[in-house]
């Protein structure tokens, strides 16, 4: 079955504003001026990149930032202009965190199960709650809505609403989930970095976002045959070297799993019952730290790739250009490619801006196995075919800045502009109206 490849749009107010504890690239880079321009460029680049290789791409729109909903919320109040001085004195947090373009990362968007492995035959779909990170916790309401747009069809698509329940059922979406697939059946794999209730060792610099608690209720929501359904934790170690998420350190695609060392706790018992599951036409590619250090696997994001099948039935690896600059990190992926098996290709891509942030080509992509009928029940113009692309690119060479600093967040210009263009891309997506700004009455004065 194909798989469409929804890629997140970068957001016009992309910044680095180091909001990311436990996201090596994201501390680095707190304070760095950011070019949304060349981001959403790159983001672009990437889905006709994709598409060329034969691949099936469509695109998520980016969601209004800065927020000015959440911003009152938080209390802060008057007129657009003075919400947005307000928020941005002090350390000026509330405004960093409510102008954050994060949903550009949409394996972050929400989990997926396709059709032909749910109980109902539905393709289904939860947004995650993204709960861990307060400036990700506010993407689920938006998201919700597009995806509902997107996948309005209930006679095949179930778009369930997020996870209840706060930290204690924090989910990150796709980020921590993998499924691999053989001629003996297709396995999904829920992994969870912290759990609330049951002993467990966890990380000890670094926070652990996924919950086993939210790993289950997944499964158990999309309706999946728990005889197929695993949930390994992630490794302590590699979320304390700044693996957030699992797919900083593994990546799988239909009988392939690529993994670090580092990616799960008990990674010899996971790939065992793999294999017992699918059989031995499941093939596992490991590094250990020998041979690729976890440092450079974070920093040069070898496994954050996407692995893609492509008509001919192989499959390639589009892996960022920094781990062809890593000679540990190229070399295995080269290893992987001289194996023999179905990957024959690596190609680079250059998405640096993303990268600064910590994300890398996988995670600037969702990926959702659809059938021909489920591909044609879509709603919204999102399948990102040649008109797409040059209006898109049209679209942001008309709105985007190329030049963003965290103090230029309170300039009142830069949320109108966002307003803007996000108006016009509803238009361009045939979205409707999914936004705040759009929902919401302008707001009225209010005293202190
Ligand atoms: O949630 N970075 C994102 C990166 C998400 C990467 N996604 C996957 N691995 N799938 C995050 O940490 C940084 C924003 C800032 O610091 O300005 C940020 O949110």
């Amino acid at each position: 079955m194909p798989e469409m490849q929804f890629d997140g749009l970068v957001g016009p107010t992309h910044n680095y504003a180091g909001l990311s504890p436990g996201n090596v690239a994201s501390a680095a880079h707190a304070g760095r001026v950011s070019d949304p321009r060349a981001a959403a460029r790159e983001g672009l680049a990437k889905m006709r990149f994709v598409r060329g290789l034969g691949a099936a791409q469509a695109v998520l729109p980016p969601q209004d930032r800065p927020s000015l909903v959440t911003l009152r919320r938080l209390g802060f109040h008057g007129s657009d202009e003075e919400v947005l001085a307000a928020a941005a004195a002090g350390d000026g947090w509330a405004l960093r965190a409510c102008s954050s373009a994060s949903a550009m990362w949409a394996a972050n968007t929400a989990t997926i199960a396709p059709s032909t492995d749910t109980a109902d035959g539905r393709v289904h779909l939860t947004p995650a709650n993204l709960q861990r990170m307060f400036h990700r916790s506010i993407e689920a309401p938006t998201t919700t809505r597009v995806l509902r747009v997107i996948f309005g069809d209930a006679s095949r698509f179930a778009v369930h609403e997020p996870l209840p329940g706060g930290g204690q059922l924090s989910d990150e979406g796709a980020a921590n989930h993998l499924r691999l697939e053989t001629g003996r059946g297709a396995a999904h794999v829920f992994a969870w970095g912290r759990r609330e209730w049951g002993e467990f060792d966890g990380p000890r610099l670094h926070p652990a976002r996924q919950t086993h608690e939210a790993s289950v209720a997944l499964a158990r929501l999309h309706l999946l045959k728990p005889a197929l359904t695993f949930f390994p934790q992630q490794h302590p170690g590699g979320i304390d070297a700044g693996a957030f998420h699992t797919d900083v350190l593994a990546v799988g695609n239909g009988r392939i799993l690529m993994l670090h060392e580092l990616a799960f706790a008990e990674s010899d018992r996971l790939v065992a019952s793999l294999k017992q599951a699918l059989g031995a036409d499941l093939v596992v590619l490991r590094a250990s730290n020998n041979e690729l250090p976890v440092e450079r696997a974070v920093t040069a994001y070898p496994f954050n790739s996407q692995m893609l099948t492509l008509p001919d039935g192989s499959m390639a690896i589009v892996a960022p250009l920094d781990a062809r600059e890593d000679p540990a990190s190229r070399a295995f992926l080269e290893r992987v490619a001289a194996e023999g098996g179905p990957v024959r290709a690596v190609h680079y891509i250059d998405v640096r801006q993303s990268m600064r942030n910590g994300g890398g080509p996988a995670c600037l992509r969702l990926r959702v196995p659809l059938t021909t009928d489920e591909l044609r029940a879509l709603g919204a113009r999102v399948v990102f075919d040649e008109r797409l692309d040059a209006a898109l690119g049209a679209w942001v060479e008309r709105h985007y800045r190329d030049r963003l600093s965290p103090p230029d967040l309170a300039d009142p210009a830069l949320a109108r502009e966002g307003m803007r263009a996000l108006d016009e891309l509803t238009q361009l997506l045939e979205l409707g109206s999914v936004y705040d700004f759009q929902r919401t009455a302008p707001p009225t004065r209010q005293t202190s």
